[in-house]
């Protein structure tokens, strides 16, 4: 471990209150929100109308399942300001997701929402071992999408230096790592191994850099990524979770004490599990779709809102707030092949098991005569012991053998060469879906 974790005088009180403590808040607090959604959002009314409840009806936590579900739908659907919770005077700022179909979906803040981000964030980075006086390097973007905006304020108000980068524009990145000397890279897991590997081409150790701590998220990365940026920068790689409907990053996040699963910030958001077919509400432990509700925003309120991603809810452990597991996927990453259902975070585990393959990897899938294929193109790494076609051939065979033991399904495998996989510049592109209709 490189960086410290804080002690319990630097944390908030609330991060280590009695569970007895949190649920009490959580329970006024989720009070206050469903009537503070039902009173303001004309959406809200109508759901909860056509449902029968009436936000009187909440009296304890089991009376949240009578609530109807939110969907990122609802937000677009209610395009551009319609899911604001106040007037439009009172919104400090805007986000929105690119919307490259549809409408995009346009969530807001109030000045105090904006506060609760910075200071969940900074709690989310003091989790992950940043303090005081730590060079903040932010790749991921800023613009009209969450992603650096939160984890920016949050930074400062640590105490941080903060320098803005922004995605892309790889030579320049690694021009400020190496003049500023940052102690913390704030990017996507997929970008930081993009800019790992770029350091090497210029003849500079990962391992030699200044960074100490790795803050990542916005995209699924399995474990068994996160030891391989550990191992390639010689730093702690940390997930942090966050989604703009609900706030952006920093919703939730790892703590440096143990790295198994990140605290969700408990006295903000009230998190449940569904079964995503059911919309069943599942115990602590079991895995499903996290469904998220605000407890203090007061812009955009949501009110159990689907996030999509798959997770289980845990203990908590060096915080009493309760953890989730890292997010290996979407639901709707889901890939189905030939009626199984696998998950590109399941194949990128079994691709890192062997020490001959790079993480740089692409899903293709194809469809021919109704017959569907999905072929593993995985990347050799340049001191795998050889590289000629036959030597590549022989690995992906292997590569073969131990995905379909773990799939349960023949897959086809492809090495290729050498930066041959198309780098990530922000977040990473995975599946290539080429089934037509036939
Ligand atoms: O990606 C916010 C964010 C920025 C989180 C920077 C962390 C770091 P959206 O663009 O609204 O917001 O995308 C949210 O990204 O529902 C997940 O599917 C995925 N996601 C975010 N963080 C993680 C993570 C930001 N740590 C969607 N692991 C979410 C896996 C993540 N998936």
């Amino acid at each position: 471990m490189n960086a410290e974790a804080p002690s319990k005088d630097e944390m908030d009180p609330i991060e280590n209150a009695s569970r007895d403590e949190i649920s009490a808040l959580q329970l006024e607090r989720l009070k206050w929100s469903v009537r503070h959604a039902y009173d303001n959002v004309e959406h809200y009314k109508k759901i909860f109308g056509e449902a029968g409840v009436h936000p009187d009806d909440l009296q304890d936590f089991s009376d949240l399942v009578k609530f109807p579900m939110a969907r990122k739908r609802h937000v677009r659907e209610n395009y551009p300001f319609g899911m604001f919770a106040v007037p439009r005077e009172k919104v400090a700022r805007i986000h929105a997701s690119s919307g490259t179909t549809g409408n995009p979906t346009v969530v807001g803040y109030t000045k105090k929402d904006i506060d609760t981000w910075a200071d969940l964030s900074m709690r989310s980075i003091r989790a992950a071992g940043g303090r005081a006086g730590d060079l903040a390097h932010i790749s991921f973007g800023y613009g009209l999408r969450t992603n650096a905006f939160g984890l920016h304020y949050g930074a400062e108000r640590l105490g941080c230096t903060v320098v803005p980068v922004s995605g892309g524009q790889t030579e320049r990145q690694l021009q400020l790592i190496n003049d500023f000397k940052p102690d913390i890279m704030m990017v996507t897991p997929s970008y930081m191994l993009s800019l790992g590997d770029k350091l090497k081409q210029n003849g500079i150790d990962p391992r030699k850099t200044s960074i100490r701590i790795g803050i990542h998220g916005a995209e699924p990365w399995s474990v068994a990524m996160r030891d391989e940026i550990e191992e390639l920068f010689d730093i702690d790689a940390l997930d942090i979770y966050g989604l703009s409907e609900v706030m952006g990053p920093g919703v939730a996040c790892e703590c440096i004490e143990d790295k198994d699963g990140l605290h969700i910030w408990e006295d903000h958001f009230y998190p449940e599990i569904i079964d995503p077919e059911t919309e069943e509400v599942l115990p602590d432990g079991e895995y499903g779709e996290l469904v998220l509700t605000s407890l203090t925003k007061e812009a955009l309120p949501v009110i159990r809102f689907r996030t999509r991603d798959l997770t289980r809810l845990m203990p908590g452990t060096a915080r009493t707030m309760r953890r989730m597991e890292r997010v290996g996927a979407r639901s709707d990453d889901m890939l189905i092949i030939r009626g199984r259902n696998v998950f590109p975070s399941q194949i990128e585990e079994v691709i890192l098991q062997d020490k001959r393959l790079s993480p740089h990897y692409a899903l293709e899938v194809t469809k021919h005569d109704r017959l569907e294929t999905l072929t593993v193109l995985a990347e050799i790494r340049p001191d795998a012991g050889g590289f000629g076609e036959t030597f590549r051939e022989g690995i992906g065979k292997d590569l073969a053998q131990r995905l379909k033991t773990s799939l349960s399904m023949t897959v086809n495998t492809k090495i290729v060469p050498v930066g041959e996989i198309e780098r990530s510049m922000g977040r990473v592109k995975r599946v290539i879906d080429l089934r037509i209709e036939d």
